[in-house]
């Protein structure tokens, strides 16, 4: 099982800034655990801040991987490419979310990503890509 995880803008700051919303281990931190976890998965990991990377980044793995797991973070309700790039695409996409983007501000509540993808998974903290993960396997 080949999985990558995508994680859009400021996800880089996870752990180190607002605690209270996002939580306070590193994304870093929290990928070795997913390793450690399951170790027959192949993991991949991008974050990028820039949203032309991420598309790219969902082309290149369109096609060769058995799943991908997207948090595009502010893309998610701005970007009209990102969802074009999943619908152009043949791997299955879960779309992710750390926290529950319906009980905060009302321009959270509208995604371009999640017409495209096979499932949404939102407001578990980083326990969200797990189950992610586990919907793959
Ligand atoms: O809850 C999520 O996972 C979000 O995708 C996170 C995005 C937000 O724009 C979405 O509405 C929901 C924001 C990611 C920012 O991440 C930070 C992490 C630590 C400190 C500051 C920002």
């Amino acid at each position: 099982m080949k999985l990558i995880i995508i994680n859009g803008p400021n996800l880089n700051l996870l752990g180190k800034r607002e605690p209270e919303i996002y939580g306070s281990l590193t994304f870093d931190d929290y990928l070795q655990e997913l390793k450690n976890s399951y170790p027959g998965v192949n993991f991949d990991y991008i974050q990028s801040n820039i949203e032309g990377e991420l598309i790219d980044a969902i082309q290149k793995a369109g096609f060769d991987y058995d799943g991908i797991i997207l948090n595009a973070a502010a893309y998610t309700h701005t970007s009209v490419g990102i969802g074009d790039a999943i619908k152009a695409i043949e791997t299955p996409v879960i779309e992710v979310h750390i926290s529950n983007t319906f009980s905060r501000e009302e321009f959270r509540h509208h995604s371009y990503i999640s017409p495209h993808v096979k499932g949404v998974i939102l407001g578990f903290g980083l326990q969200s890509y797990k189950l992610a993960i586990e919907s793959f396997l």
